[in-house]
């Protein structure tokens, strides 16, 4: 049987609240924060984004990374992606289809027209927001990068753990993104060198995620 990843991923989490628990181990001159993401059920949910934002003082930058997005199996891999401001995104095709991707989202509005194998140049996603990937070939593949104006982020994984390491001592505002939306309620946390913190978000996800409208 052929499962849609997001249908699968919305089948475990639909009409459960999520809750976040943040905790903030202390270290000398960097903080690392880890989020255990469970839903109402206590089960750990992935594919979740946690990101931070420095509110005090300027992030130290960091060098311009690159991504990708594969397609196997005639399913984008991974399912979710998140990103800093100004990534290069690689779409490498390991399928021996071709496949069409395509984004109308407006912080990424893009296609790469019917290819195989890998195209010559990754493209920049150089605008925060969510960019939502559909093939104009595959209705069912879907995928979703979340760019964010932040270097600091992690993306739950099985376990629904994601880890934010490097952090330099300031105050924060910690959100949570979900394909299908943000979490109402963000959390202002200050991460000190001796700073302990647990933090909890609780939402509900809507009942379905975006899809990319059809291509032509
Ligand atoms: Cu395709």
């Amino acid at each position: 049987m052929n499962i849609n990843p997001f249908t699968h991923w919305l089948t475990r989490n639909t009409g459960m609240a999520l809750t976040l628990a943040l905790m903030l181990p202390c270290m000398a001159t960097a903080a690392q924060l880890a989020a255990q993401v469970t839903n109402s059920a206590g089960q750990p949910v992935a594919d979740v984004v946690v990101h931070a934002t420095l509110l005090s003082g300027a992030a130290p930058a960091r060098p311009k990374k690159e991504i990708s997005i594969e397609q196997v199996n005639k399913e984008f891999v991974p399912l979710v992606s998140v990103a800093q401001t100004g990534t290069l995104v690689n779409f490498p095709n390991r399928d021996q289809i071709r496949h069409h991707v395509y984004s109308f989202s407006p912080a990424k509005t893009f296609e790469i027209k019917l290819y195989s194998g890998v195209p010559t140049k990754p493209l920049l996603f150089d605008k925060p927001g969510e960019v939502v990937l559909g093939c104009n070939i595959h209705d069912t593949m879907i995928a979703y990068v979340l760019i964010v104006d932040t270097p600091f982020f992690a993306k739950t994984d099985k376990q629904g753990r994601g880890v934010l390491d490097n952090l330099p001592a300031g105050d924060y505002e910690v959100q949570m993104w979900y394909p299908g939306g943000t979490a109402p309620a963000s959390q202002k946390v200050r991460l000190g060198a001796s700073e302990n913190a647990d933090l909890k978000f609780a939402f509900t996800p809507r009942p379905s995620g975006p899809r990319p409208p059809p291509g032509k």
